[in-house]
């Protein structure tokens, strides 16, 4: 009995191992048949994910002591193997358990995650800010280049389009890029260029109605209300492109507002950046422009 009880756990404990490992699916963007969250890419997306699993876990063992538990009671004080049951009420020490029981596990649960809540919550020494702005539907980006607030529109590139297919011939048609079916709904006009290894710090309002900024592999998500900045960060682990989408139903448009998120390695951000910005800022001049400019005065 002992080893098929052992066997079981065992295969358990096997299928959970592998579910975690399907858990860590989808790198910067989902993957069909997901079942869990996209890798993480900084420090508060693993302990979320972490902490996520680990609850699980818990509840978990939880659900199965009480499944068990209540088939034990359901032999045991059956009308067949207990015909006079008991007579009593009260047990004081079995009532001092469970309460006493439930209160510890919920402290248990409730102090990582309290804390975890606080560090992501905290934004501490920024090293770079960018201002996200939600807009009925697309999201604007605004940079500090020489104090001055460079800003640039993000639409959804597959936009306009019907089906994969449609947008696929007509791209290839004009000679651009064709996105992957997985990043069609996914991908920006122009990306938020960010340095890798930094903290990047992003304020986040909204013109019109409420939307959200979220990026799922950085585990952020914060609500973007006009009238209000609000304030998230994410230091980026790994240079490449990371997707998230406006997470507050904001109108019918709602699914169209995706984000990109390009980290570039550090040495690389400045020239990228100037890259997007001369190409889709509505007031960028670069700074060359600009010294010729007041010299020419
Ligand atoms: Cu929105």
């Amino acid at each position: 009995m002992n080893r098929k009880i052992a066997a079981l756990f065992a295969a358990l404990s096997g299928s959970m191992m592998s579910a975690s490992a399907a858990l860590a699916a989808g790198k910067g963007q989902p993957e069909p048949w997901q079942l869990g969250y996209q890798e993480p890419v900084t420090d508060i997306a693993e302990r979320v994910q972490t902490l996520s699993f680990n609850l699980h876990v818990l509840a978990f063992v939880i659900t199965l002591f009480v499944t068990v538990l209540l088939a034990y009671v359901c032999i045991k004080f059956s009308k067949k193997n207990n015909p006079t049951p008991d007579r009593f009420t009260h047990n004081s020490v079995i009532e001092v358990i469970w309460t006493v029981v439930p209160v510890v596990i919920l402290v248990a649960m409730a102090w990582p995650s309290i804390k975890l809540l606080y560090d992501q919550e905290t934004v501490e020494d920024a090293e770079l800010t960018v201002k996200a702005v939600g807009y009925q539907w697309y999201w604007g980006y605004a940079y500090d280049v020489d104090g001055e607030e460079v800003i640039f529109d993000s639409l959804m590139a597959g936009k306009g389009y019907s089906d994969y297919e449609t947008m696929k011939a007509a791209l290839e048609e004009e000679g651009e890029e064709v996105p992957s079916p997985m990043e069609w709904k996914l991908k920006a006009t122009a990306p938020m260029v960010v340095p890798v290894d930094t903290v990047v710090r992003v304020q986040v309002t909204a013109a019109d109605v409420l939307h959200a900024f979220a990026v799922p592999s950085f585990a952020v998500k914060v609500d973007a209300v006009p009238g209000r900045l609000n304030e998230t960060w994410f230091k980026a682990k790994e240079t490449g492109t990371y997707y998230g989408q406006c997470s507050e139903l904001c109108g019918p448009d709602h699914s169209y507002m995706p984000i990109m998120v390009e980290v570039v390695e550090k040495d690389e951000y400045e020239a990228r950046l100037a890259e997007v910005l001369e190409e889709f800022a509505h007031n960028y001049t670069p700074s060359s422009v600009k010294v010729a400019a007041v010299a020419a005065e």
